[in-house]
Order: structure tokens, then sequence, then C-alpha cells
């Protein structure tokens, strides 16, 4: 080996190799220099390409894509098919009454009656008296109803009433009016015996009628404005106005007429007519 030194010196790749030829011949594996520190002084080309593997198996199925943006409008479809037919509709609002129509033909007459029976008329006659007894009685009772429970008296053209408050004259007056009637005017003796019975029944004194002089001292009109006629029912010494200040008229139980004091308050007695105008 010395002599091919000498004589062909070898390139430096040779002589690795055969160094380390020798060196696995000879045991010196526990050389200090590590095998790696030679390759990588020696450079190890790659392989050649290898075979086309085979074919992979088939991926999963992939996630839902997103929601797509809003398409437009589409184009105006068919006419649809005939509906079915529609519901009766309601009945309309009766129409203008229709012209007279002409007079129709006479019927056929009719044939002879029967003679008639002869009346028993005392037996109607007694049956017509027991129903004027029942009308009478039932007048008297209806008469009752007025009187105790109504509280209503009556003459032939009015019905009075009592109303149980206490009010001055003119608030009276009005309250009648209020009630569709006026403060009562007893413009004759049946008229004021009618309403003095009323007052004494029902446990009163005074009662407030309508009539006083407040339009003129001394001159007393009744509540409609009319003048006191043929009829007054003055207590005696009445009426008595020193002050000046009794200016509407009062009617006592005992039916007597006294002048007082206007703003005094007191029962008073209304009348409403039986028959309006
Ligand atoms: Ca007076
Ligand atoms: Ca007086």
């Amino acid at each position: 080996i010395a002599r091919g030194m000498k004589k062909q010196p070898w390139k430096h790749e040779t002589f690795v190799l055969l160094f380390l030829v020798l060196a696995q011949i000879l045991g010196l594996d526990d050389d200090n220099r590590p095998a790696t520190e030679v390759c990588s002084t020696h450079t190890i080309l790659p392989g050649p390409k290898g075979d086309e593997g085979q074919k992979g198996d088939q991926g999963e199925m992939g996630k839902h894509g997103k929601v797509g943006p809003k398409g437009s409008k589409g184009d105006k479809g068919p006419a649809g098919d005939t509906g079915d037919q529609g519901m009766m509709g309601k009945i309309g609002p009766v129409g203008r009454k229709g012209d007279k129509g002409l007079k129709g033909f006479s019927g056929v007459s009719g044939g002879k009656g029967k003679a008639g029976a002869v009346c028993d008329c005392g037996k109607y006659r007694k049956v017509v008296g027991q129903l004027d007894i029942n009308i009478a009685r039932l007048k008297s009772s209806i008469q009752f109803v007025k009187n105790v429970l109504a509280g209503i008296r009556e003459t032939e053209e009015k019905y009075y009433y009592i109303v149980q408050e206490e009010k001055s004259y003119k608030e009276a007056l009005n309250d009648c009016q209020i009630r569709d009637g006026i403060l009562a005017m007893p413009k004759d003796e049946a008229a004021n015996a009618v309403i003095a019975d009323y007052v004494s029944k029902s446990g009163l004194f005074r009662v407030f009628i309508g009539v006083s002089d407040m339009e003129k001292e001394g001159q007393f009109m009744y509540a409609d404005g009319t003048l006191l006629q043929d009829y007054s029912n003055w207590k005696e010494g009445e009426p008595q106005d020193p002050l000046g200040q009794e200016d509407c008229v009062e009617m006592l139980s005992s039916g007597k007429w006294n002048d007082t004091e206007c703003h005094l308050t007191m029962y008073f007695v209304c009348e409403f007519p039986k028959k309006r105008n």
C-alpha cells in the first residue's frame, strides 16, 4: 500500500472510504470520531421516484353551505281555476209600496141566515147590573189606593198632592213646577174643602198654597197669575200685614187662609189638572 500511495496519489474520498473499511476490519469501532461526522462530509443523493400510491377512500360528506342571497321576483303565474259559486247574499231593504191594483169582481152572495131567537133580556139585565156593581167596587178600591197609599186627593178637575218636604214659598212653587203641576189654587169651596180635609187628615197644621201678594201689596193673586175672584177663605182678621213682610199664603188645617212670611219653610200642596190642554 505504501508503495501504491507513492506511485498514485489517491483522491481524498477514496482514502476516507478505504480508512473506513480498514477500521471495520481492524475493530476500530471505538474511534473517537462518530460515523455521522463522516456522513456530513459525504453527500448522499436521493433515490428514484417511487410508484404511484393506491387511490384513497372517499372523504366524509361536507357541511351545509351558507344561505344564498334572495333571488329576484319570479314572473306572474297563470290565472287560477274558476272558484266555487258564492253563498246567497243578504235580503235587500224593503222596496217602495206598489201601486194599488184594480178592484176585484164582486163575490157570490152568501146564503140566507137562520132566524134569530127571542131575547131573554131579563137575564142580561141582571148580568149588566152585576157588572155595574163590580165596577163601582173597583172604583172604590182605586179611590182607596189613591187616597191612602199614594196620598193623592182629587176633585172632578184636579188631583192634589201634599209634598212632605219643608220648603220656602218660592222653592215650593218651583218644586210643583218640576212635578209638572202648580202650587195648589183653591178657587172654590169644593176644592178648598178637599185640600183642607187632606191637610187635617195628614196631621198637618199648615201648608203653603198658591196665593200671594208679592207683586203688589194687598192685591192677592193665584200662582197662575190670575187675581182672586169671588172666592177666598181668609181666617178672621186676615190678611193682615202691618210690617209688610207677609206676602205668601198658608192654609191651616181648618181650611182657613193666612198671609205669612214667604221665607218660612213648610210642607205644601201641588195640584195637577186631569185634562191637559
Ligand atoms: Ca202682604
Ligand atoms: Ca197674616
